[in-house]
């Protein structure tokens, strides 16, 4: 027996990062290179292997202490006879871990500034680990990016860490795809740069960073305000997957993997929101009490959400399969997600918007030489605007504790965007302040950002309520399905002239049909009803705004 100090291994360069998990406790025996601990800086997590096999006989830090190389951070009794020295080395780096190096990345020459210049983005120092698995591509070509922007996420056995660009440019193409292998100085595509940016090795912050960061909620619910990580403005393509979403060490993502979970399906009780192998666990333990009780309990037996079953079409006649677009992917999943979690009750109305209408025609010619294009849209801005600081209850959102209710003293709003890869939600902020003119602009903007692939994370969320408006494609009516954690979404369609009885007669009226979803949850009917009949009235009368 002997007893053998453990040491924080090289860390790529990287100093003072954060303990986030303690993975051991005194006693337990563990395996060489098993997880001890996990830190994590700015721009990787990794483990801390055990140098050896042997027991724990003490851990002198905790979650939230800062190591750097050589720090001791426990003991361990070995079996090992006399080699096993007080004093032995580390486990060394290059076996343990992808970690971004600080230095070493040699400064690309630079450009004349404001010249555009094109260079390989190269795989940075992953300090002495080889091909180490791409989990994840944030970008695409054609994407803006900033310096430090997460390019790619690659994992090793030990560590995951994001590539991060080396300078603000544009991506021209990258080259490598999920599921490839890369090593240091792999070339994983051209960024093109303004002026002297280097995008070459990406000088990687001088730790090592979560590759999984808290993210905001996906396109087709970006409304979702990201928690407080330290990740900067992700791109909202990777927020989506799955492991983007989580804080998790790589041997608890492995595991996740090799269990098929999902990470952002556990519920994570480690610091900063983090997903410990505890948590995994107890993930799995209730579903499988879930499925041995589902089959036995609650009314109508054993008759639950059936698994779809697997068709063969091709019985049937010729067909091709396509994969599905990432945004198709992720609405899918999230129109699911909300379809199940969220009591929809959908109510229906007509706004008589005759005279808003003959106002926005004569306004036109107006808006036009503004460079606008003035269609009823931003007019529905501003009356669920407007409606949402009449009926506040409808600006809220259901706390996770299921206890709490959040009310929001701000009115940003969704605007349902039909894109050729799918739908988006753009948002427009702070619509109750805003003019018709300055909203129809922000409008159009924003659904052109959104057509073109242009739009930030950011850009999606925050919203507090969605319009989904059809009108400009027909329909008479439709259920739109509430985006949360907004609690309701108003669906337009097109404008129909009807008979309508004004006490004498029927006059020839404009009539836009509103259907106005909720969740029951959050609202009552009384409120929904509220709502939907002062929107109506602010459209048919918009002097009302000014009330
Ligand atoms: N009834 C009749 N005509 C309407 C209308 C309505 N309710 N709403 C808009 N129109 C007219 C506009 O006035 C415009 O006519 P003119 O060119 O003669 O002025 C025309 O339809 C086209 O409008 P538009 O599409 O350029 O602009 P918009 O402001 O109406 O809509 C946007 C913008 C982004 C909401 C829309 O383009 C869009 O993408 N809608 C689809 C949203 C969607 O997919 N929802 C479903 C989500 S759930 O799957």
């Amino acid at each position: 027996m002997a007893k053998q100090v453990i040491k924080v291994p090289d860390l790529g360069g990287a100093d003072q990062v954060d303990v986030i998990e303690i993975a051991v406790a005194v006693g337990d025996t563990v395996a060489e290179e098993d997880a001890l601990i996990v830190v994590e800086g700015d721009k990787a997590s990794m483990d801390v292997p055990a140098p050896v096999a042997g027991k724990i006989l003490s851990i002198s830090v905790k979650e939230g202490d800062k190591v750097s190389e050589g720090d001791v951070i426990g003991e361990m009794e070995t079996e090992a006879g006399g080699e096993a020295a007080e004093e032995a080395a580390p486990a060394p780096a290059e076996e343990s871990a992808p970690a971004p190096a600080a230095e070493e990345a040699p400064a690309p020459a630079p450009a004349a500034a404001g010249e555009e210049k094109e260079e390989e983005i190269k795989v940075p120092d992953l300090g002495g680990a080889d091909a180490v698995d791409v989990i994840e591509i944030s970008v695409s070509a054609g994407d803006s990016v900033e310096e430090g922007d997460a390019l790619i996420v690659v994992e090793g056995d030990k560590a995951s860490m994001d590539v991060p660009s080396s300078a603000s440019g544009t991506i021209v193409s990258i080259s490598v795809k999920e599921g490839d292998k890369v090593s240091t100085g792999d070339v994983i595509g051209v960024i093109k740069t303004l002026s002297g940016g280097g995008a070459a090795p990406a000088p990687a912050a001088a730790a090592p960073a979560p590759a999984p960061a808290a993210a905001p909620a996906p396109a087709a619910s970006a409304s979702q305000e990201p928690p407080a990580a330290p990740q900067k403005d992700p791109h909202v393509e990777r927020d989506h997957t799955p492991s983007a979403e989580v804080y998790a060490g790589p041997a608890v993502r492995k595991l996740a993997r090799e269990l098929g979970v999902t990470l952002n399906k556990v519920k994570p009780t480690g610091p900063r929101g983090r997903v410990t192998k505890d948590d995994l666990h107890a993930y799995i333990k209730e579903q499988v009490k879930k499925a041995e009780s589902g089959a036995v309990s609650g009314v109508g037996g054993n008759i639950g959400i059936a698994p779809m079953p697997e068709i063969d079409f091709s019985q049937f006649g010729p067909v091709t399969t396509e994969p599905m677009s990432k945004i198709h992917k992720l609405t899918a999943a999230n129109m699911s997600r909300n379809w199940l979690n969220v009591p929809h009750v959908t109510q229906f109305d007509d706004a008589d918007i005759t005279e808003l209408e003959d106002f926005r025609k004569a306004m036109k010619a107006e808006a036009e030489k503004r460079g606008v294009k003035l269609t009823p849209v931003p007019f529905l801005l501003k009356a669920a605007a407007a409606a949402l600081r009449e009926v506040p209850s409808f600006n809220v959102s259901l706390h996770n504790d299921g206890e709490h209710i959040v009310k929001k003293d701000y009115v940003h709003i969704g605007m349902a965007v039909d894109t050729p890869k799918g739908l988006m939600v753009p948002v427009i902020r702070d619509v109750d302040k805003k003019g018709l003119y300055e909203l129809a602009e922000e409008a159009t903007a924003m659904a052109i950002a959104a057509r073109d692939g242009k739009l930030k994370p950011r850009d999606m969320q925050g919203a507090c309520f969605t319009i989904s408006s059809l009108g400009a494609i027909g329909g008479t009516g439709f259920t739109p399905i509430v985006n949360a954690p907004e609690v309701g979404i108003l669906g337009v369609s097109k404008l129909a002239i009807r008979p309508e009885w004004n006490g004498k007669e029927f006059v020839p009226r404009k009539m836009l049909p509103l259907a106005l979803s909720y969740d029951h949850r959050a609202v009552n009917g009384g409120d929904a009803g509220r709502f939907l009949t002062y929107l109506a009235d602010v459209l048919a009368d918009v002097r009302r705004l000014l009330l």
